[in-house]
């Protein structure tokens, strides 16, 4: 356990400040697991999620080299697309998820392939 708990402490030393309150926010065993996998944390941190034709949240800002995962909630396909190409998913059914890696700076507004009308931001800092 002592093992653990100085390579969790060695893992959240690489943490920004910013995220290191939030990481000391959450508490438990489980939490702590996760933190042993900082890749894994962050990815289920930012997540949107597409219901009844809209993304949810639209707007969501994130860390350079944090993954965003979308997950389709509607009983029909969307899908995620990049207005400057960076990123382009698949069509999306039920439940399908698709996931990206946002490696530089800036700011990343995205629409459904399938209903243009939907459309969301990220923003990278
Ligand atoms: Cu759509």
């Amino acid at each position: 356990m002592q093992n653990l708990m100085s390579h969790i402490r060695l893992t959240m030393a690489r943490f920004t400040p910013g995220r290191a309150v939030v990481v000391a926010a959450l508490s438990g065993p489980v939490v702590g697991a996760l933190l042993a996998f900082g890749a894994v944390a962050a990815q289920e941190e930012n997540v949107v999620t597409i219901d009844n034709f809209t993304f949810t949240a639209p707007e969501l800002t994130v860390a350079v080299g944090t993954t965003v995962k979308w997950v389709n909630h509607d009983d029909i396909p969307h899908s995620v697309v990049d207005k400057n190409k960076a990123f382009r998913s698949k069509a999306l059914d039920t439940d399908d998820s698709y996931s990206f890696t946002f490696a530089s700076a800036g700011t990343f507004d995205y629409l459904c392939g399938l209903h243009p009308h939907m459309v969301g931001k990220i923003i990278v800092k």
